[in-house]
């Protein structure tokens, strides 16, 4: 993960050995966010997903984020997963930019329990759809990706299929535990 997380945007990367194009972008605005937006790259693994993972600043690196914008749809990828924090613009631009679905996710910073990275996140202008998970649930922004991907992908279906099994055992097996 480390290693992808300093790939540039458009780079081949290898998946069990063999070379893959990415169907997800991770992009984040900083390294911190790593911490974070790494559930979203255990989840895509867990599901067989390639990604890509990368930093693209919407306030430091503005070029940096028109050309991965401009460039994902062309390169494969199917859905953006992008995380920010603070004065978070980085999904919404994208969203600007690109017809591709974009998934953001609020990241908490030092100030502000994160509500200001939400309300910048979810709160887009009419026509320029992000769709915002919860503060700081990046996992879940990986498995709304897998869902846009089932739509046309059997295996993806059976994949979560399998999922929502698991969960409903694991809190049946805690209720029956309880109950007892
Ligand atoms: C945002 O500013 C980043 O997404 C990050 O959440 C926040 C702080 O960035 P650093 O100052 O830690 O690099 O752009």
């Amino acid at each position: 993960l480390m290693k992808r997380a300093l790939s540039i945007p458009g780079a081949s990367i290898h998946w069990y050995g063999k070379p893959v194009t990415p169907r997800v972008a991770i992009i984040m605005g900083s390294d911190s966010d790593l911490p974070v937006m790494k559930d979203a790259a255990i989840v895509l693994d867990s599901f067989g997903v390639p990604y890509e993972v990368s930093i693209v600043s919407a306030h430091r690196t503005p070029e940096r984020m028109f050309s991965f914008a401009l460039s994902a749809k062309q390169r494969g990828i199917q859905v953006i997963i992008a995380g920010a924090g603070g004065a978070a613009h980085l999904p919404g631009m994208v969203a600007s930019l690109t017809i591709l679905p974009v998934i953001g996710v609020p990241v908490k910073t030092s100030s502000l329990d994160g509500i200001d990275s939400l309300l910048s996140i979810v709160q887009m202008p009419k026509g320029v759809p992000v769709a915002t998970v919860a503060i700081g649930n990046a996992a879940n922004a990986a498995l709304l990706a897998i869902k846009i991907l089932a739509i046309v992908d059997a295996d993806l279906s059976d994949k979560l299929i399998q999922h929502h099994e698991g969960m409903k055992s694991t809190v049946l097996n805690k209720a029956e535990k309880l109950e007892r």
